[in-house]
């Protein structure tokens, strides 16, 4: 039976949750993908189209959530379509979901959907799919820490840099694969790894010391909020931990050039998923999420405006 997986492409769980399900379908094809309309447009285009090269298949969609009506509509219509063709969807995902969207794919396919807050794609996949496999228990703890932030001192964040690395650098889609496939095998790191990781050093670095240039601290109500630029290499959630260990902001949003949005907070009092909610294509956790902004990047008085607004319809 022919099987595709389709994860996040944006952290570790997205690739790990991947690895649990190569672990229980080894020959399964591998493919990642962003948030968006035109990212899911182009993710079950592809599913379609494999489906069209045999009948009977399984495609595993993983950490990827359905928080927009029209992605909804068109996961509905695709998952229709999948199913003529004797193609059954095993969904797995932690994000917030519309209850809608819940309701209407339970019907059509395994949908496992955790929405506690507390755990991620990867120990849902673990639990569902591979329980007690040594490698994927190891994996499920990693990428637990790693979206929860927890442990943070004693995480190795290697891994989260280079699959930013890869993200962002052209032409290296393939190198994602190849993370995700070695750590199904139980190699979390290797010599080529470690190699491309004192590439993305140098350039990683340079990135950051730019980024914290553009650094302004505006008081919000009762809070203390960073708004800074970030060059490509800067990895959003490791690099606002570093401008909360470095200074008291409770919070902090990061904005590139592509009107991107990322916020994570450092104290409870604040909802991350709510400021989205009022950006651009917003979503997310109560403790990190994101969305675009409609002012022009290279204006960054204007960008900051936009997300002081959107704090303070948060707070409201
Ligand atoms: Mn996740």
């Amino acid at each position: 039976m022919r099987v595709i997986i389709c994860s996040h492409e944006a952290d570790i769980d997205g690739m790990y949750s991947a690895s649990v399900a190569l672990m229980k379908y080894p020959g399964a094809k591998l493919s990642f993908y962003n948030y968006g309309l035109e990212n899911f447009t182009k993710m079950f285009d592809y599913i379609k189209n494999e489906s069209r090269k045999s009948k009977k298949g399984l495609v595993i969609i993983s950490d990827l959530g359905i928080n927009d009506e029209q992605v909804s509509a068109l996961a509905i219509d695709s998952i229709h379509y999948l199913k003529q063709r004797q193609w059954s969807v095993l969904w797995v995902d932690h994000h917030p979901w519309q209850k809608k969207s819940l309701i209407a794919l339970r019907k059509l396919g395994t949908l496992y959907h955790d929405s506690s807050g507390r755990k991620c794609s990867t120990e849902i996949m673990y639990e569902k799919l591979i329980r007690k496999d040594k490698i994927a228990e190891q994996l499920k703890l990693i990428a637990h820490s790693s979206d929860f932030m927890i442990d943070v001192k004693n995480h190795d964040s290697r891994v989260s840099e280079l699959i930013h690395f890869y993200r962002n650098k052209a032409g290296s889609k393939q190198r994602l694969e190849f993370l995700v496939q070695k750590a199904s095998k139980g190699i979390l790191w290797d010599s080529e790894m470690q190699k491309d990781y004192m590439k993305f050093i140098k350039v990683g670095e340079l990135h950051k010391r730019k980024s914290l240039d553009t650094l302004t601290i505006r008081k919000i109500n009762s809070f203390e909020v960073a708004f800074v630029f970030t060059f490509p290499y800067v990895q959003a959630s490791l690099f606002a931990n570093e401008v909360f260990s470095n200074s008291m902001v409770d919070l902090v949003m990061l904005f590139n050039k592509h009107g991107k949005v990322s916020i994570r907070r450092n104290t409870e009092s604040i909802s991350c998923s709510k400021i989205a909610s009022h950006l651009v294509e917003g979503g997310g956790h109560e403790f990190a999420s994101g969305g675009l902004l409609k002012s022009n990047p290279k204006d960054f008085s204007s960008c900051i405006r936009e997300m002081e607004q959107a704090i303070i319809n948060s707070l409201n």
